[in-house]
């Protein structure tokens, strides 16, 4: 085993995730490959028996599975037999300014390179999961990537779609943002990303949540301002009372179905909400916290 402190492991992982989305072949747009889908990852770590993960329990479905859960269920062990500390690796995958640009214009249906992003960007978010398990495994530690697994599900209830394994509400515990009016996960880098997870025996250090509300980081939230992901979505799916999961899911399939030949991918999503918004490339409460403090 190849021995790291803490902080080396740490500085170590975040290097490497960096470096897979500068490098990989797969972090490319079709046809040409010559453009990445994503700019440089913002990575977090969340201590993995954080007790908000119990929470989410309550949150979002009892099914929702804890990381100690999550890594215990890869090896086929005990949560309390797993490891005696776990940690979370978050990370979130910005779109580039040019996909966004092209998104932007766009009222009704998703730009050809957002569809891509959607598309071809799981497949390379899904080679980051694989690759950084496969290094930590060589580390010597035990990992694994919830959503690559068989028992990852999407349920459904009264309000939508649901998992068992939130990428976003993961991001949340490790700090990276918040939720919004329009359910998207605002960031540092803003609203328009993918994100992706790992559960892992290495103990690394907690970041800090600096938010501390839920949906702190949206304008709405904020000063009530703000509704331009109202204004943006066709389907009709945000009001003042937030989103609605149906509506939109509904809308992916009913009006953008016919993209998928055109496009030929596999699943579309318009994600007009994450773009032309004040939103989608940074934390637009950064203004105004800086207002108030001048
Ligand atoms: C099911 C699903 C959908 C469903 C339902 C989305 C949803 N809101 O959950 C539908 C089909 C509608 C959908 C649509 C889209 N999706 Co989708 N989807 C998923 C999937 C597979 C699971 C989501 C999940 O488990 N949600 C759990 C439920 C409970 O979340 P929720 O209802 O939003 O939760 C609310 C409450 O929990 C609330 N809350 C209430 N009290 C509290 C208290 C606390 C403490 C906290 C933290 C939260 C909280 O906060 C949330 C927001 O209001 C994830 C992949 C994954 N495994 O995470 C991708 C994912 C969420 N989708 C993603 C994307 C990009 C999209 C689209 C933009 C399509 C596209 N690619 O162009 C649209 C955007 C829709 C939108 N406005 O958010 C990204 C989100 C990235 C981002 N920027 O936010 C994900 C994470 C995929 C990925 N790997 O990156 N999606
Ligand atoms: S567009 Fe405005 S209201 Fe909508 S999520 Fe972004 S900041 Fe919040
Ligand atoms: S993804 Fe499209 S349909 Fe769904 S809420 Fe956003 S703009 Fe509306």
């Amino acid at each position: 085993m190849i021995e790291q402190s803490k902080p080396d492991s740490a500085r170590f992982l975040i290097d490497s995730i960096k470096a897979f989305v500068r490098d990989s072949p797969l972090n490319r747009l079709p046809p040409e490959l010559s453009e990445p889908m994503f700019e440089e990852p913002l990575v977090q770590f969340a201590d993995g028996d954080d007790p908000l993960f119990t929470e989410y329990k309550k949150i979002i479905g009892t099914a929702h599975l804890t990381p100690r859960e999550a890594l215990a269920k890869a090896y086929s062990k005990t949560p309390r037999g797993i490891a005696k500390n776990i940690s979370v690796i978050s990370w979130i995958l910005p779109i580039t300014g040019k996909t966004r640009q092209t998104n932007r214009r766009h009222i009704l249906t998703p730009s050809r390179p957002w569809a891509y992003t959607r598309w071809y960007g799981e497949i390379f978010n899904d080679a980051l999961r694989k690759n950084t398990v496969e290094l930590l495994i060589a580390l010597g530690h035990k990992a694994t990537a919830p959503m690559m697994q068989p028992y990852f599900k999407v349920l459904s209830n009264e309000k939508g779609r649901y998992s068992n394994w939130s990428e976003r509400h993961i991001a949340y515990a490790a700090g990276l943002g918040t939720f919004s009016l329009s359910d998207g996960f605002i960031t540092e880098a803003g609203i328009a990303h993918r994100c992706g997870s790992i559960v892992t025996s290495l103990a690394l250090p907690a970041s800090p949540r600096v938010a501390k509300r839920p949906y702190e980081n949206c304008l709405f939230h904020a000063n009530g301002k703000c509704t331009a992901c109202i204004a943006r979505c066709p389907a009709g799916a945000i009001t003042k009372d937030g989103h609605d999961k149906i509506k939109c899911y509904q809308y992916g399939r009913e009006k953008l179905g016919y993209l998928v030949e055109k496009y030929q991918v596999k699943v579309v999503g318009c994600g007009l909400c994450q773009t032309k918004v004040p939103c989608e490339s940074q934390n637009p409460t950064r203004r105004l916290n800086r207002k108030s403090s001048s």
